[in-house]
């Protein structure tokens, strides 16, 4: 049991209730639960299993903590086993059709018992939503089609739910007798948003004894194959892992070519052929005898190229830039010096702004923006003007008080259909940073969706569009939008473009920063932060900003805070 793990009983205990239509505040605190856990670094089962205590953890109390004192320990809790008893197991599939919330999952499985996707897909299709109360002909086509989306998605997993199990189980593998090193490969180490299955490479001087452990590990559910050096095995969580040792000397040339892409990779090698060199996961050879292989550079330097960095092996013209001298030198997390997207108590976060900028400065940031919903979204405590304006003051009090770093007054408004903000621009005029964000009307058509936040851009105190596409990466498709004209009037009119390192988000994607930067326009790499842990985010958005070739040069919050002024300014003027 990973931290992962324990967060998912109590996603799905949420889930459950939420389709029961429960109390709101025990539905909020079992969400709240899974997201404090699945943050916390430490691993907790780990911990009570060698007798530790539960660390303190905010907003669980003893009836939370027995829980998971009983999730580590079985895998599951009577409260969990219960529910799943009254409603039937998968049902909770049903909430991730974008479009369906837990009413209406109730309602479908009361009334046409309707109790998983495909069971849906079959409803929507014969025309037996649409008479139901609250459907609907545009609803059904609507559903229809996010099912349809969705059961074509192959079973991928977001990078940061992989990242719990990679690190585990390579830090396992690295503790082996004879074991060398250990890497983590393929699409996980290209920082790709979601990978398919994860890929370790080890080396070590007896494979059968790696191979041992590599079935022994405790989280392995099923071995899929078992070879002298290759074994594939999934894990309880429903992870694939492929692991592969090779002998020392091959590390470099293995860890090319299992990191991929294939794409790439198909490239590298025929780049070789040209040079009458053959190129495979044992070394680089001309004839019989081997040239290179144990090191990545080495691999490269064979080819005549520079070292290229993972996120940029996909085989989109960093071979060209390489051979050219041209590859960019990626952003790097430790470029950033602040935040322009974070969210405390006063709407849907959960802690305080001081503590979010307290842990902020703890990161080595020197400003911190806070930007609260606004109130058109009521379900996460939209701020009204009064609201806001409150928190301005609260602002300029804590900022009177603290050194070091700088509280930036902001908001994340809500762009409405008609492409107007949610707030007066009066209060708007008052603060340092104005987000606006698409948080409805995810159905427009393309026309009116760009000409939406076309609008938008052209309010004077607009400055970022937050999450541009709106996707929830595996659960929602993006709002349709024509993002090259997007990109071009935030171009013309100064204003920025966010990539939002939530998770869940990851948005904007990699080709859409590459576009940016080819069109000047700036990015700010935001964490969209709800607590003071999830400034962590931010790596994973970094991830996907160097695998949109993004520099530090295109990077709006690696920008020293007078810089950063100077631009809003400049963006507010124009
Ligand atoms: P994924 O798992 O779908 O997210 O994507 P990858 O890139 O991790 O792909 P995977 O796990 O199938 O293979 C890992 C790497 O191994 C891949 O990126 C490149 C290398 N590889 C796998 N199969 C081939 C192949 O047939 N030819 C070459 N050149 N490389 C391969
Ligand atoms: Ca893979
Ligand atoms: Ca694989």
């Amino acid at each position: 049991m990973h931290n992962a793990d324990i967060a998912r009983v109590f996603g799905e205990i949420a889930d459950l209730l939420e389709i029961q239509q429960a109390n709101a505040f025990r539905i909020r605190a079992y969400r709240n639960a899974a997201r404090v856990v699945v943050g916390q670094q430490l691993d907790l089962a780990a911990r009570l299993a060698a007798g530790g205590e539960l660390p303190k953890l905010p907003g669980i109390g003893a009836d939370l903590s027995a829980k998971i004192h009983e999730i580590a320990a079985s895998g599951t809790c009577a409260l969990y086993e219960k529910l799943k008893r009254q409603l039937p197991a998968g049902i909770t599939d049903l909430l991730h059709v974008s479009g369906l919330g837990p009413k209406r999952v109730q309602r479908l499985y009361q009334e046409l018992d309707v109790q998983t996707p495909e069971q849906l897909l079959r409803a929507a299709r014969d025309g037996r939503l649409r008479g139901l109360p609250g459907f609907g002909e545009k609803t059904e086509l609507n559903i229809l089609q996010a099912v349809e989306a969705q059961l074509k998605r192959p079973g991928r997993h977001k990078l940061a739910f992989a990242a719990q199990y990679a690190y585990a189980y390579a830090d396992y593998l690295s503790q082996g007798a004879g074991v060398g090193r250990v890497a983590l490969a393929g699409s996980f180490r290209r920082m790709r948003e979601t990978v398919g299955d994860l890929d370790i490479l080890v080396t070590a001087a007896s494979p059968a004894t790696a191979m041992q452990r590599v079935a022994a590990y405790p989280e392995v559910k099923q071995v899929l194959s078992r070879g002298e050096t290759r074994a594939s095995v999934v894990l309880h969580a429903g992870i694939q892992v492929d692991v592969r040792v090779v002998a020392e000397e091959c590390y470099g040339a293995a860890l090319q070519y299992f990191t991929g892409s294939k794409a790439h990779n198909i490239a590298v090698r025929k780049l070789g052929q040209g040079l009458g060199l053959k190129i495979n996961e044992y070394g680089v050879f001309r004839g019989p005898k081997r040239i290179a292989g144990e090191t990545e550079e080495s691999v490269y330097a064979a080819v005549g190229l520079p070292y290229i960095p993972p996120e940029l092996r996909e085989d989109r013209g960093e071979i060209e830039a390489a051979r050219a001298g041209k590859l960019p030198r990626l952003v790097e997390l430790a470029d950033l010096r602040g935040d322009l997207h974070a969210h405390t108590k006063a709407s849907d976060g959960h802690a305080s702004i001081r503590d979010m900028a307290l842990a902020a400065a703890a990161r080595g940031f020197t400003y911190l923006a806070i930007t609260e919903h606004s109130r058109r979204l009521r379900m996460a405590h939209g701020l009204d003007p009064r609201g806001l304006e409150r928190q301005i003051d609260e602002i300029d009090r804590l900022n009177a008080e603290l050194s070091g770093i700088t509280v930036l007054k902001g908001i994340e408004v809500d762009i409405l259909a008609d492409g107007t903000l949610d707030l007066p621009d009066s209060v708007l005029a008052r603060l340092d940073l104005v987000v606006g964000a698409v948080h409805s009307d995810f159905h427009l058509s393309r026309e009116r969706q760009t000409e939406r936040i076309l609008k938008a851009f052209d309010h004077p105190h607009f400055h970022v569009l937050a999450h541009p596409t709106g996707r929830l990466i595996e659960r929602r498709e993006p709002y349709d939008v024509d993002m090259l004209r997007i990109v071009r009037k935030a171009r013309a009119r100064g204003r920025f473009l966010e990539l939002n390192a939530h998770p869940e988000r990851l948005d904007l994607l990699d080709t859409h920063c590459r576009m940016a930067k080819d069109e000047g326009v700036l990015v700010c790499i935001s964490s969209d932060a709800h607590d003071v842990s999830d400034f962590e985010h931010l790596r994973y958005g970094i991830g996907q900003a160097r695998r949109g070739w993004l520099t530090m040069a295109d990077v709006l919050n690696t920008r020293p805070l007078a810089e950063l002024k100077k631009l809003l300014r400049r963006a507010a003027g124009g």
